[in-house]
C-alpha cells in the first residue's frame, strides 16, 4: 500500500509510542499517526524503530571538500584563523561543476547518516575573479540541483558578506567572490524565489556575520526580505571565536550577541549560528528571544571554538538544533553524542541533556534537535508540532533492528546505542524525505555515481591548490 508505513515504535513528538500507523498525501505531508494500531494488510512495516528525520541547520557544501586536509601544523599555533585561510584557498578555485558534484555527494550522505533537511548557507556566489556568473544565480541554482536529485529537503540561505570585518573594513582577496550588495542580494532573492517554491525549498537570507555585514546593509537586507516573505528564516553566524568577541567590543562597546540583539529585532525567525561566547545575560536575552541555537559540535570542536553551555541554554527554555557546518564530521548521531559529550567533559556529570521529563539523553535530545532545526529551517513555526505529527512532512528514518548495536533491545535503548554504542557501522536502514524513500537498506540509488563525481571533483581541486 502506498503512502504508509506501520511502525512497531516510532518517537513522536510526546515520546515513544508502539503500533503507529503513518499515512501521507501525494504532497508528501502526514495525513495520519495513530499510535495504538494495528498493520492493514499489504502496509510494508519499518524494519525497526522509527524517528523523525533531523535537519542539518548548517552548512557550507563545499567545505566537504577538504575535510581531513588541514589537520597538520602550518603555524605555531593553528587556529580558527589560519584554517580559514586555507579553506578560502579551496574557495578561490571552485567551478561550478565541482560545486555541484560536491553537494550532491554530501546531500546524499546526508540522508544516508538521517538527516532529511539541510539549511545550506551559501556565500561563494561570484567566479574565481569575483565577477558574477553569467546568470548570477549560477552557485545557488546548482546547490538547489543537488538537493533535488539527492531528494533532501533545503533551505537555501544566500549570504550577505561586505566586509572583511568591524567597522566596515573592506573585503579581503580572498573574499571576493562572496560580495554583493544589499540591493543586489535582494534580486538574487527575488530571482530565487520561484524556483524554490516550484521545488518545495525554503528561501531565507544569511547575513553573514556582523564582521562582514555593517549596520545599514543589515537594516536594509532584512526590511527587503520581509518585503519577499516576512516569515522567511535569517541565520547568523555569531560569537564563534573570542577573538571576534573582542574586535565587537573594541567596535562598538557591545559583545556580538548583546549588539544584535539591541539592533535587530531577533525573534523566532532567527538560528544564531554557534553563539559559543554568550554571557549569562546573553544567554537568558537569545533564549528569550525565541531564536534558535545552531550548534555545529564537530566543526566546533575541530576549529578550537569553545563551548556552548546547553544546560544555561535549556533553563532559559532556549530552543536549538545541530549542523554538520564544514563537514568534518557527517553523521546526525554522531553530533548528538559530542554535544552531550562535551558538556560531560565540562561538568565531570553524566547523561548532562537528559531532563526529568525524559530521562533518556539520545531521546531527549532527538526531540529537542528535530523541534529547533525545523524552526530554523523556515518550515515549522514555534507554536506547531514538529516531527512525525500530522500537518508535517513525512520525513522519517527507520533504524534497523537486526543491526549488531541495536539488536534485542528497547526502542528507547536502540535509540541510544544508535547515538551512544558506536559499531563503525550506521544503524539508519530507510529514509523517506516528504513521503519519498530516498535510502533503502542504508543506501541510496545514487551513492556511487556521486561518490565517483564527489572523489573526481575533489582530485582536481587538491591538484589546483
Ligand atoms: C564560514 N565557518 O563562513 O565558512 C565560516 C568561516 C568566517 C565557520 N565559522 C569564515 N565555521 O567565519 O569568517
Ligand atoms: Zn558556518
Amino acid at each position: 500500500m502506498k503512502n504508509t508505513l506501520f511502525a512497531p515504535d516510532a518517537l513522536l513528538p510526546t515520546g515513544w509510542a508502539t503500533n503507529v500507523l503513518l499515512r501521507w498525501n501525494t504532497q508528501g505531508q502526514l495525513t495520519e499517526v495513530q499510535a495504538n494500531s494495528s498493520a492493514p494488510p499489504g502496509v510494508p512495516q519499518a524494519p525497526g524503530p522509527v524517528l523523525p528525520g533531523l535537519p542539518n541547520l548548517h552548512s557550507h557544501a563545499f567545505q566537504r571538500a577538504f575535510a581531513g586536509l588541514t589537520e597538520y601544523r602550518g603555524e605555531a599555533q593553528d587556529s580558527f584563523w589560519s584554517w580559514r585561510t586555507l579553506m578560502y584557498r579551496f574557495a578561490s578555485k571552485l567551478t561550478p561543476d565541482q560545486l555541484q558534484a560536491l553537494a550532491t555527494w554530501l546531500y546524499i550522505e546526508m540522508l544516508e547518516a538521517g538527516y532529511t533537511q539541510v539549511c545550506e548557507f551559501h556565500y561563494l556566489h561570484h567566479d574565481p575573479s569575483g565577477t558574477p556568473y553569467a546568470d548570477d544565480a549560477e552557485l545557488a541554482l546548482r546547490l538547489l540541483r543537488a538537493a533535488q536529485t539527492a531528494g533532501i529537503a533545503i533551505t537555501l540561505l544566500p549570504v550577505l558578506y561586505q566586509s572583511s570585518g568591524f567597522g566596515n573594513t573592506p573585503p579581503t582577496e580572498g573574499q571576493r567572490r562572496f560580495v554583493r550588495s544589499t540591493d543586489n542580494m535582494l534580486r538574487l532573492l527575488e530571482r530565487l524565489k520561484p524556483g524554490c517554491d516550484a521545488q518545495g525549498a525554503r528561501l531565507g537570507l544569511a547575513p553573514h556575520s556582523l564582521r562582514a555585514v555593517p549596520p545599514d546593509s543589515l537594516r536594509e537586507a532584512l526590511a527587503g526580505l520581509d518585503a519577499i516573505d516576512a516569515t522567511a528564516p535569517i541565520h547568523i553566524h555569531i560569537a564563534e571565536q573570542t577573538g571576534e568577541v573582542d574586535a565587537c567590543l573594541a567596535w562598538s562597546g557591545q559583545r556580538p550577541v548583546q549588539w544584535l540583539l539591541d539592533h535587530a529585532d531577533v525573534n523566532p525567525r532567527w538560528c544564531l549560528v554557534h553563539a559559543t561566547h554568550m554571557n549569562d545575560i546573553e544567554y537568558q536575552r537569545a533564549a528569550h528571544s525565541g531564536a534558535v541555537a545552531g550548534i555545529c559540535p564537530s566543526t566546533e570542536a575541530n576549529l578550537g571554538d569553545g563551548f556552548f553551555d546547553m544546560p544555561r541554554w535549556l533553563s532559559h527554555g532556549g530552543a536549538w538544533g545541530v549542523g554538520s557546518d564544514s563537514h568534518a564530521t557527517v553523521n546526525a548521531a554522531e553530533e548528538l553524542l559530542l554535544l552531550e559529550y562535551g558538556q560531560r567533559l565540562l561538568r565531570r556529570q553524566r547523561n548532562v541533556l537528559a531532563s526529568n521529563s525524559q530521562p533518556q539523553v539520545a531521546t531527549a535530545m532527538t526531540l529537542q534537535a528535530v523541534a529547533g532545526g525545523n524552526q530554523a529551517s523556515g518550515r515549522c513555526g514555534p507554536d506547531t508540532t514538529p516531527g512525525l505529527a500530522v500537518g508535517q512532512q513525512a520525513d522519517q528514518v527507520a533504524l534497523d533492528a537486526q543491526h549488531l548495536a541495536l539488536e534485542g533491545l528497547s526502542a528507547p535503548d536502540m535509540l541510544s546505542a544508535h547515538v551512544f554504542a558506536s559499531h563503525r557501522t550506521s544503524a539508519v536502514h530507510s529514509v523517506w524525505v516528504g513521503g519519498h524513500m530516498r535510502v533503502q537498506a542504508g543506501h541510496h540509488a545514487l551513492r556511487e555515481s556521486a561518490e565517483r563525481a564527489f572523489v573526481a571533483a575533489r582530485r582536481c581541486l587538491i591538484s589546483e591548490s
